[in-house]
């Protein structure tokens, strides 16, 4: 089966201090999703930034991005709702008021890192329900066992919207799950019957588990937020190359990347 490879090219963390071609201007980031998309991308998770390059919700800046990206290319963006660590998460949420095709879902508070990622139960309801309402697909990011149960809670509110079930497996952040083939394994064998999902390597693990993800049958996310690096010691010119190795990586397995259409239609994504 085809693989739908997601770009990631900012996070909420990383500054251009840490690599100085990390995109944090609109027009950066467009240019980058656009080139990823020239190669193979069909998603794009989008973080923003102010004009002093921090993670911000500010819906100016969400849709001068989203017009940047759409004049560019017809890649199917996501936007987090993670936004940044100090960011509210009423501001974080207001995002979805924008209509992406897809935003994530963060099911669970947990220590992130030196910082605290703060997704409170009642917020957490409530923004599925919002999502749900506006047809904005959830990408839903668990980042330890107890976070699926969550998702798989909400499911049973009816509080997400039609299957099949998006998940991220987000591996390496500090807080969450460590980096490794055990970790994936269980959370894959735990995923419900049907679910989409893609592995989210965080750090130096990167290429290898989004190798392993890609063998097992998942989809793959690359881009600067997760890694910084293309290997020790030598930062990634950009987002292209990863997400070049990506495409790479699936083609060795003999999965083709899936083009736009075919990832609306693999997500069973709402018009
Ligand atoms: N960088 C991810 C591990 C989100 O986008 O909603 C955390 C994150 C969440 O940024
Ligand atoms: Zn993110």
């Amino acid at each position: 089966m085809t693989a739908v490879i997601t770009v990631a090219p900012t996070g909420p963390i990383a500054g251009k201090a840490d690599n100085p071609d990390l995109p944090t201007q609109p027009a950066e980031i467009a240019d980058a999703v656009a080139a990823a998309y020239q190669e193979g991308a069909a998603v794009a998770h989008i973080h923003l930034r102010d004009a002093e390059h921090r993670p911000t919700a500010d819906p100016d800046i969400a849709r001068r991005t989203m017009e940047l990206i759409a004049e560019r290319c017809p890649i199917l963006v996501q936007l987090s709702t993670g936004v940044g660590l100090d960011v509210p998460f009423a501001e974080r949420a207001a995002l979805v008021e924008l209509r992406p095709r897809m935003a994530t879902l963060n099911p669970c508070s947990m220590s992130f890192g030196a910082g605290e990622f703060r997704n409170p139960p009642a917020d957490v309801r409530r923004l599925a329900a919002r999502m749900a309402e506006l047809g904005v697909k959830p990408e839903l990011e668990i980042y330890d066992t107890g976070h699926l149960d969550a998702c798989l809670r909400l499911r049973d509110e009816g509080l997400l919207d039609d299957e099949p079930m998006q998940f991220s497996i987000v591996l390496g952040v500090a807080g969450g799950m460590a980096a490794t083939a055990d970790n994936l394994l269980t959370l894959v064998r735990r995923l419900p019957e049907g679910a989409v999902w893609q592995v989210i390597a965080i750090g130096r693990a990167n290429l290898e588990l989004t190798a392993m993800g890609l063998a097992l049958g998942g989809n793959a996310r690359a881009g600067l937020e997760d890694a910084l690096y293309l290997r020790k010691g030598e930062l990634s010119p950009g987002n292209l190359p990863l997400v070049q190795r990506a495409v790479r990586l699936a083609g060795a397995l003999d999965r083709g990347v899936a083009g736009v259409g075919e990832t609306e239609k693999l997500l069973n994504l709402p018009t």
